[in-house]
């Protein structure tokens, strides 16, 4: 039964997090007046990061956009308000333009981000797949990268609820630092070892969660697979591993043993950066430990040899034999959260798919054929997150008509001709799935949209029966309500027992169960057996085995890493505005020794450049740093002209053909 009182709401945030917590509103004369979590939501409990607690301020932000606005030339800044009558005109003849003068639709082109992962927003992929042939932009997802890697180990990507890490007695956490980025995994942590277990935290730098470990293991940047060799070497050496697992379970593991038994351990402590005491008294915890929690983070995904790295780590789970055990396992992240009817389908089979972060694919729009005539942006600020700001900011200049969707005037939507307003998530219907953990919930509408946002359900609605001529096919709802009923699946059901959104009302909380993946041993490959040696990666050009594969690194001229990881008070490019940040103006740590060789004083601003490109910053000297490591938080910092991504080259990882190698970036710095 539902006992919440008439003005009370139930929402979800959708941001591209681990958590998606469940909150609630009270709301006053078309006002949220308070907001808390919403303590039954089994992975969250009730508790927002700082973000979500900020939400009733971001609603109300004045920078939030009100109305459409124009500009015909992109970049001018010159914008026009104009009604919403206009701008579907505009978009209308833009549209039609592109038809009778090409004959179909494949110059116009979508391009979706992570700003909003709920299933009403997969609306834009819907709409433009019922265009027929239309062109899909993909910028990183680095994501992907790992699921490819577990694929060719285990067919395919599977994880138990992360809430069972508060039963591991060993947890080591690879290149995640989720006291930032995933804070609701931290009371598990702290459960387990309240009961005695174990922490380790494997990062570069000394990171928030660092602080909470046993044991703070310091690695060179991209080397995380020779630090699992070295393990493997160190457990095979103490005849401590799953022989029944290797013989039963597994494939090509004769292979892969005799294979690094030629590797010397001195070269690998070399490539990590460490001494053979950093790593003995963790091989002593394995040895001693029955089964191990790995997390792993984008950290270890988002370099050239990323996707080889998760093999390693995945060599090593299977070797110690923590896969299919209670206690154990490896906890990336879950790829079937998407099942809903638009979130599937996703592109028509006419659909012109690029993906803009393969260097190859690199050009102008009009060097396309045919030419990029038009593109529309949702969720996504390209010009601030994607690697290569310089290309971006050309790419997007080259594109005769860009309209940009979003809540705020990012510098993407500065560089568009169209920019649309849209509601936040109080303002729409929606239903939010994880990645993570297993719950799906529904988000109610709340309050009336901010001025003239429209939801981009609306959006598209609206837009639709102007394009009829053009072949446009999208359906006609009554209500967001009506469209989400219609996305229903077989899958749904099957996993939650729910037709539509009205039974999702009143059962929120769904198929939690604490099954332990792979208990059985079968995996998903053509073997069901653990693929050490994969055919599938060696026909894609890979190694077969999950040996180590060497990255780049820092030279002479570039001698420094610059690494570029998330912020615990901003969402990627959302928030800043917020002033959140104990860092309110951007700011690069490095490690005192290292500023003092270049005669750099904290707090002087600095130069950073390499061959992409160069920003102007502050120094903050931080011993969280090695000396060879610069640290700067990625997102949008709008009151500098700070871009990050401006230094990243669009650097593919090896596996996932939407992979950037974010933090194989090289820098040098230099006194202004
Ligand atoms: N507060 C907050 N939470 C977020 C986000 C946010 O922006 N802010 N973004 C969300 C999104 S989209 C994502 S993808 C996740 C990302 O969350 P995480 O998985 O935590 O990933 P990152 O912040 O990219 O990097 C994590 C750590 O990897 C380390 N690292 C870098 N290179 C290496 C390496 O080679 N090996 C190892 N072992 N470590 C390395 C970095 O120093 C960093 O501390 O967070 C989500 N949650
Ligand atoms: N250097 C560096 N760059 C990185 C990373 C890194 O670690 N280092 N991390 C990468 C990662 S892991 C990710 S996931 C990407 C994230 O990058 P993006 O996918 O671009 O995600 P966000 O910056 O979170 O959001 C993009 C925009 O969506 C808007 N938005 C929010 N809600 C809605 C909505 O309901 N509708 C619409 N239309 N818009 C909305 C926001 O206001 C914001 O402007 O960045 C990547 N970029
Ligand atoms: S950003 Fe993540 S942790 Fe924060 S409120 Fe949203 S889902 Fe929860
Ligand atoms: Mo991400």
């Amino acid at each position: 039964m539902n006992t919440r009182s008439q003005y009370e709401f139930q929402h979800v945030c959708p941001r591209n997090c681990f958590s998606n917590c469940t909150m609630i509103s009270r709301v006053e004369n078309d006002q949220i007046m308070t907001l808390s979590g919403k303590r039954t939501h089994p992975y969250s409990q009730g508790k927002l990061c700082a973000k979500g607690y900020s939400y009733i301020e971001r609603n109300n932000h004045q920078e939030r956009l009100k109305y459409p606005y124009y500009q015909e030339v992109k970049g001018s800044g010159r914008f026009k308000q104009i009604t919403w009558k206009k701008a579907f005109e505009l978009i209308e003849c833009e549209m039609l333009n592109i038809q009778k003068k090409h004959g179909h639709l494949l110059p116009l082109a979508h391009y979706k981000g992570s700003g909003n992962v709920g299933v009403h927003h997969y609306v834009t992929d819907h709409f433009f797949t019922s265009l027929g042939g239309t062109t899909r932009i993909f910028g990183s997802s680095t994501a992907t990268t790992g699921f490819e890697a577990m694929e060719y180990d285990m067919g395919t990507v599977k994880m138990s609820n992360p809430a069972m890490i508060k039963d591991s007695s060993l947890i080591i956490l690879w290149g995640t630092n989720p006291a930032a980025t995933n804070i609701h995994l931290i009371p598990f942590i702290i459960e387990a070892r309240a009961k005695g277990g174990k922490v380790v935290v494997i990062d570069p730098v000394y990171t928030q969660t660092a602080e909470l470990a046993n044991l703070y293991i310091q690695l060179r940047p991209s080397t995380d697979g020779a630090l699992a060799t070295l393990l493997v070497k160190e457990l095979l050496k103490a005849d401590c591993y799953d022989k029944e697992f290797l013989e039963q379970h597994s494939y090509g593991y004769e292979d892969y043993l005799e294979a690094i038994g030629k590797i010397s351990k001195d070269d690998l402590l070399r490539t990590c950066g460490m001494t053979e005491k950093a790593i003995s008294l963790l091989a002593q915890w394995m040895k001693e430990t029955k089964a191990i929690s790995h997390i792993i983070g984008m950290g270890v995904l988002k370099h050239t040899n990323g996707g080889q790295n998760v093999r390693g780590i995945e060599a090593l789970a299977a070797i110690h034999g923590d896969i299919g055990k209670k206690g154990g396992g490896i906890f990336f992240r879950r790829k079937d959260s998407r099942f809903f009817q638009n979130q599937l389908e996703a592109d028509s089979k006419d659909t012109r798919v690029i993906h803009l972060n393969q260097p190859e694919n690199r050009i102008l729009p009009s060097r396309f054929s045919p030419p990029i005539e038009m593109l529309w942006v949702s969720g996504a600020n390209p010009l601030v997150q994607e690697a290569g700001a310089k290309f971006w900011a050309e790419f997007l200049a080259g594109i005769p008509f860009v309209v940009t969707v979003d809540l705020f005037m990012t510098p993407t939507a500065k560089m568009s001709n169209l920019v649309l307003p849209t509601t936040s998530h109080f303002e729409e219907t929606d239903i939010v799935t994880s990645y993570w953990h297993k719950e799906i919930s529904l988000n109610e509408k709340a309050v009336s949209p901010y001025y003239e946002s429209l939801s981009e359900w609306r959006i598209m609605t609206e837009l639709a029966p102007r394009l009829r001529e053009s072949g446009c096919s999208f359906q006609i709802h009554e209500s967001e309500e009506e469209y989400l009923n219609a996305q229903f699946t077989e899958a749904v059901e099957n996993r939650y027992f729910i037709k539509n959104v009205s039974e999702l009302k009143n059962k929120q909380f769904t198929g939690s169960s604490d099954r332990i993946v792979w208990e059985r041993r079968k995996f998903a490959t053509a073997t069901k057996q653990f693929h050490f040696f994969s055919t599938e990666a060696e026909a894609k050009g890979l190694q077969a085995l999950p040996l180590f594969v060497d990255g780049p690194s820092p030279t002479e001229e570039l001698p420094f890493w610059l690494i570029t990881p998330h912020h615990p008070y901003t969402f990627n490019s959302q928030f800043h505005f917020l002033k959140l940040s104990d860092s309110e103006e951007a700011i690069v740590e490095i490690h005192p020794k290292a500023a003092e060789k270049l005669s750099i004083d904290d707090g002087e601003v600095v130069k950073i450049s390499n061959q992409q490109g160069s920003i102007e910053i502050k120094i903050a000297f931080s011993h969280r740093v090695p000396r060879d490591i610069l640290v700067i938080h990625q997102g949008w910092y709008p009151d500098s002209d700070v871009n990050i991504n401006k230094l990243t080259p669009p650097l593919p990882t090896d596996m996932g053909n939407k992979g950037t190698a974010f933090y194989d970036t090289f820098v040098r710095i230099e006194k202004l």
